[in-house]
């Protein structure tokens, strides 16, 4: 019988990087691990701390002692829009590899655009040898990130080291060093100077569907880009996909790269895969390290357990 208290965990994530990182993990706790097949019909009272990234529906009310939930993601719509929750801490997975391998998705994507990656790919396929002008500098563009989070100012900050200029939105104002930032309030001023607009925002009622056609139409045309360019690895329900394509079909975007969608997998049917102007990767922006999840875990337990507040507890109400 371990000393500690046990944890559940349920991550619907690559088995081997599990089962490697629980080698090391909650040292002196049972672990209750919900893959595993003699775990089915396991009584699950009096477990107080479970690590999830999309549970079975059933494992809220089967762990019916829970004190604290700990999201395998940075983001927790996952659970928060799809279950019904109790009412205890959820903690989000904040973490220094995690928010690195953003901010080197975004900053790739922002170049693959600016250094016109996507066009020069289909000559190389048409063996054409032709150098494509003007050559804008990263000066010349505008960066706007929508959410300006852990993620959005890392991102934020590292765009800027390239030469970009940067802009930032949020819901509430804030204050970045060499960054000029907008609030909820300012959105038609910040799309409007914006050339390349990341899209870093969780998923919540506010900012479902928030990326559509009459925001695309509020970017800035013919800035040193051309057209507008749309990045998003925040959520894909935050993205009208229709309205993606036709503002790539129309013009009104000159080039899109997108890690995330309304539905995972992206069809084999959407027209998004076969666009030249359009970079697609597999949710792949920056996936959780299993091994530094449950190392912050069991960190924020250590603080519970001796008295102290949990570090990274959602807003149940805003919903991020
Ligand atoms: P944070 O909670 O730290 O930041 C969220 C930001 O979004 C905040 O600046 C917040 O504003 C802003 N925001 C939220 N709602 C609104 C709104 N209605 N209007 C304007 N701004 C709003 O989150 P992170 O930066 O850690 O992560 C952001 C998201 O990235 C995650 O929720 C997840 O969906 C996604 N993600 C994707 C990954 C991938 O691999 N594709 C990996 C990890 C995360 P304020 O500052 O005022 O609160
Ligand atoms: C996350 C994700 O939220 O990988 O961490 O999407």
């Amino acid at each position: 019988m371990a000393e500690k208290s046990p944890v559940v965990i349920d991550l619907k994530f690559g088995r081997a990087s599990v089962t490697d990182a629980l080698r090391n993990a909650f040292v002196g706790r049972d672990v209750v691990d919900m893959a595993l097949p003699e775990n089915a019909g396991r009584d699950l009272s009096g477990i107080p701390y479970a690590v999830v990234w999309k549970p079975d529906p059933q494992l809220f009310a089967r762990a019916r002692d829970l004190k604290v939930i700990f999201s395998g993601g940075a983001g927790v719509d996952h659970i928060l829009s799809a279950y019904e929750l109790p009412d205890l801490p959820v903690v989000r997975f904040v973490d220094r590899s995690l928010t690195d391998r953003m901010s080197e998705w975004v900053v790739l994507q922002a170049l693959a655009h600016l250094r016109r990656v996507p066009a020069y790919a289909v000559q190389q396929r048409a063996r054409v040898w032709h150098e494509i002008d003007p050559q804008p500098e990263a000066r010349d563009v505008t960066v706007g990130i929508m959410g300006l989070g852990v993620l959005g100012q890392d991102a934020a900050r590292k765009l800027k080291v390239m030469g970009f200029n940067v802009i930032g939105w949020s819901r509430t104002a804030k204050t970045i060093d060499g960054i000029e930032t907008f609030d909820a309030a300012g959105l038609d001023a910040f799309l409007g100077r914006t050339d390349i607009l990341v899209g870093l925002l969780p998923l919540t009622p506010d900012t479902r569907g928030i990326y559509d056609a009459r925001l695309f139409a509020r970017l800035r045309q013919g800035g040193a880009l051309g057209k507008p360019v749309f990045i998003n690895a925040g959520r894909g329900g935050s993205q009208v996909e229709a309205d993606v394509v036709a503002a790539l079909e129309k013009g009104v975007l000159g080039g899109a790269s997108l890690d995330v969608f309304g539905r995972e997998p992206l069809s084999p049917e959407s027209p998004l895969w076969g666009m030249e102007n359009v970079i697609v990767t597999p949710h792949a922006a920056a996936a959780s390290d299993v091994r530094a999840l449950f190392a912050h875990a069991e960190e924020q337990i250590e603080r519970f357990e001796s008295g102290m507040s949990l570090q990274h507890v959602v807003d149940r109400k805003a919903g991020y």
